[in-house]
């Protein structure tokens, strides 16, 4: 039956508060040398960094622990309405800047250091990145979790405490090498594991009817394999307002019994595979960000993520408000970040019925007032589906659930649409097929009151495309909320310089209010302003320049047009676009076409599924070219390349605030958003971009003469499908043909003759989805108009400044505010107003 551990609880009159402790220089050195010499048993021997940074990280978590505790009591002696954001992914990179900058001690904690004779930026580099996640959709949730903080609003992230996070990539032979990333192996100094609120969530069995001691007919999910959910707790700190909310991730644990039965029948090997099975759950993050669909193991982690968080909440609420769920949909929401958390709909819905003993329309009404769904992509590939008979395999209870709330949500349509059967299979959870398939989106729909797109336009194409029939259905549901970032990490922590300036010109009110910034375009044209600003660029193109030179063994001369592309590297996002216009100049250099020069440093970086062979040929390809054009004399300091390997979170720290043009390249209508482009913006970087995703808003915030636009819209990329023929289009371009004549001769694949074939075959197939050619021309013209636009120092200084003075509205700050106000409701939580 439910398992539920006995809880003993002790009370003890001598563990009252202790007084707070000392933020100040003296007060952390004096913790500082108590966690290294006591805790970690080190001495002036000590040669490991390591424990130089251990040391520090817990005394600046202990800084944290009170204000955590305070948080926690206060959300639960006011009995205020709680969020929750499910997401299988949370790309947090390190945590002790972060820290220190929320709390505001690092300049304590740098003095700190410095009397004990230690540098804090080498012992900060110690920290290994939590890599929980893919790219923009877990950043994005990373980013949530502290503007939640920082606006004082009540929310709980629930993740996965995955063993290995997104793979370390290395570069060999211009090849992608995935290497496993173990960042737990010199323990975390930020989780606190809490046993006792572990949960368990069942696997496989079958599902069977049985009469209640009332007589009434209920259901049971029987001979289920169970696994148990022990959760870790990560502190989120607010920016300097006394708030810490959690994040609580989730590891896999073996049931005692499981093992208990397989030694009763004697196989010891058995008992211990069977363990490793239950452990496997939370072993590893799948390195996709388009879905790979129809792996089991993929599928037992987000419902062991739906389950075990779901019944969390539930166990909470149960304690508090001993069983009355009057209240729960007005006083608890839960947001789906994208479709991957989305079994939590037919998960409450058998924990209101199975566990609490509620009817259908009951548990229905509770599920779909408090469900929100956030929709993170419109390339329909992407969309997650799983076979319904392995769906029933693994969750036989689910899966009934979910047929359920299809035949009544179909019955809805029919009376909606009468007789309008292609609509009804249309709009069906389940997909009709030789093995059917669930639509996870469309359970997640259904089951939401409301579902929204990262950017305006995504959110406009959806209801023209993707959801098109629902929205006919349920118009209300549909909404939007452009993406943001956080700026306490992308501005006041990854570039101090920059920081410094503004503070001086404006105060430091920016940080949690990113509007403020604005103040900041009237001295656009001051031309001391000016030179302050272009003096704090040089100085992070330096560092920038000497990250490049560690990693990539190359030189970037701080005097050239710093030009970077960095994500997951995917056809739609076209790096390829990027790495042409790269060969064209290096064709031009070649040419002697070079009145007028513009040097640039093109830098890429960013990793691509392990599986998808053509993202990893176009990396191969970007190193080849860059070996070539790198050692050319004749290129010299014109044009260099280089592609950094593992790009991460931390690397995008020291990349955006150095960087002078942010390439944005996507096929228009296919990047849901986009967040990178709005970190390069604040940083003071000018985006050339397609009208695409969050671009189109940046573009409108910033003014067309601040922003390079080129390339077809979105519906013009659609007109164009079925007629485009790109090699008319290489035909009538001269520059493209002599980019085309270097790869076609093999000029970067010299002694591997065909490597790049299937890369030409693409951009010269007329189905070419990401239509590569058909931009080229626009593209560079775009990047001409860049290179003049950057010889005008004083013209390129003034739209970097433009840029970051008019980013204010892609603050997370701004974003969570929207999603607070449309759909949450929470109401603020000032912390210490209630008694401990
Ligand atoms: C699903 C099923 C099985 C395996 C993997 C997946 C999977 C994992 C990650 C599918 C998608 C993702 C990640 C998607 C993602 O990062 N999308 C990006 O989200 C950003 C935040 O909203 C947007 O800014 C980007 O435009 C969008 O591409």
């Amino acid at each position: 039956m439910v398992y539920k551990k006995k809880r003993t609880i002790i009370t003890s009159p001598g563990l009252t508060e202790l007084p707070p402790l000392a933020p100040d220089a003296a007060g952390l050195i004096y913790d500082y040398r108590r966690y290294f010499t006591y805790t970690l048993g080190q001495n002036k021997y000590c040669h490991s960094v390591k424990y130089f940074y251990k040391a520090l990280a817990l005394t600046v978590r202990d800084r944290l622990m009170e204000r955590w505790k305070k948080t926690r009591y206060t959300y639960i002696e006011s009995q205020c309405k709680r969020g929750y954001y499910l997401s299988l992914e949370f790309l947090m990179g390190r945590t002790l800047g972060n820290a220190m900058l929320n709390l505001g001690i690092t300049d304590a904690a740098t003095q700190a250091m410095h009397e004990l004779g230690i540098n804090l930026e080498d012992l900060a580099e110690a920290e290994i990145d939590a890599g929980l996640g893919n790219g923009g959709l877990g950043r994005l949730a990373a980013c949530f979790l502290d503007s939640c903080a920082t606006l004082q609003l009540p929310v709980m992230g629930y993740g996965i405490r995955y063993e290995y996070g997104m793979f370390r990539q290395r570069i060999v032979n211009g090849r992608q090498i995935e290497e496993p990333d173990h960042w737990l192996r010199d323990g975390n100094p930020w989780e606190q594991e809490r046993p006792e609120y572990t949960q368990r969530v069942r696997f496989g069995g079958r599902s069977e009817k049985f009469h209640a001691e009332n007589g009434e007919l209920r259901v049971r999910w029987v001979d289920s394999r169970d696994v148990l959910a022990v959760p870790y707790d990560i502190p989120i700190p607010g920016y300097r307002n006394g708030t810490v909310n959690t994040l609580r991730l989730w590891k896999a644990a073996a049931t005692d019994a499981f093992d208990l039965g397989e030694f009763n029948a004697g196989d010891y090997a058995e008992s211990v595979a069977t363990k490793n099975e239950a452990e496997n759950i939370t072993m590893v993050l799948y390195p996709n960000d388009a879905s790979e669909n129809g792996k089991v193991l993929r599928l037992r982690q987000q419902y062991f993520l739906a389950s075990a968080s779901l019944q969390d909440v539930v166990d909470r609420w149960v304690m508090v408000r001993k069983g009355d769920f009057t209240d729960f949909a007005a006083q608890n929401c839960f947001q789906l970040n994208d479709t991957h958390p989305s079994c939590a709909v037919p998960e409450l819905m058998r924990i209101l019925m199975d566990d609490q003993g509620m009817s259908w329309d009951t548990a229905w009404g509770i599920t779909c007032r408090t469900m929100a769904y956030t929709n993170h992509t419109l390339l329909p590939e992407a969309l997650e589906k799983w076979p319904l008979p392995l769906f029933g395999q693994l969750l036989p209870r689910i899966l009934e659930i979910i047929l359920e709330i299809n035949a009544r949500f179909i019955a809805e349509v029919s009376s909606h649409w009468p007789g309008d059967i292609d609509r009804m299979r249309r709009m069906s959870i389940i997909e009709e097929g030789d093995v059917p398939q669930i639509r996870m989106a469309y359970l997640a729909i259904v089951g939401s009151f409301s579902v929204n797109g990262v950017a305006a336009l995504h959110s406009q194409l959806l209801i023209q495309g993707l959801f098109r029939d629902f929205y006919e259905l349920w118009p209300q549901k549909f909404n939007n909320k452009t993406n943001g970032v956080t700026p306490r990490r992308w501005i006041a922590r990854c570039n101090p310089g920059l920081s410094r300036l503004v503070n001086e010109k404006i105060g430091e009110g920016w940080i949690s209010d990113l509007q403020q910034i604005s103040r900041i375009a009237a001295l656009a044209d001051d031309r001391e302003f000016r030179q302050q600003w272009h003096d704090v660029k040089q100085a992070n193109k330096a560092q920038l320049s000497a990250l490049v030179h560690a990693k990539c063994k190359v030189d970037f001369n701080p005097e050239g047009l710093f030009d970077v592309q960095v994500k997951r590297i995917h056809e739609y996002k076209r790096q390829l676009l990027n790495i042409l216009h790269v060969i064209h100049l290096y064709d031009r250099i070649k040419r002697g076409d070079t009145a007028g020069w513009t040097d640039r440093c093109v830098l890429i970086g960013g990793k691509a599924a392990p599986g998808y062979a053509m993202a990893k040929l176009i990396i191969t390809l970007i190193n080849n070219v860059a070996g070539v054009v790198n050692a050319d004399p004749a290129v010299g300091d014109k044009l260099k390349v280089a592609f950094l390997p593992n790009y991460s979170v931390t690397a995008m720290e020291v990349i955006c605030p150095g960087t002078d043009l942010s390439e944005q390249l996507s096929t228009a209508g296919k990047e849901a958003s986009g967040t990178g482009n709005m970190k390069f913006m604040m940083n003071g970087a000018i985006t050339i971009g397609t009208l695409d995703g969050a671009n189109i808003e940046i573009r409108e915030e910033v003014g067309e003469d601040n922003f390079f636009m080129f390339g077809l819209t979105s519906e013009e990329v659609d007109a164009l499908r079925g007629n485009y023929d790109p090699n008319a289009v290489i035909a009538c371009d001269t520059d493209l043909q002599g980019v085309m004549n270097l790869l076609r001769c093999g000029h970067f694949n010299l002694f591997e003759p065909g490597l790049f074939d299937p890369i030409i075959n693409a951009i010269c197939s007329p189905h070419d989805p990401w239509m590569v050619a058909a931009d080229f021309r626009s593209f560079v013209d775009a990047q001409q108009r860049v290179a003049v636009a950057y010889q005008d120092r004083e013209r390129w200084i003034r739209m970097s400044i433009l840029n970051t003075a008019c980013s204010g509205k892609f603050s997370t700050d701004r974003t969570i505010t929207d999603y607070n106000n449309d759909i949450w409701h929470l109401k603020p939580m000032e912390i210490g107003s209630v008694e401990l």
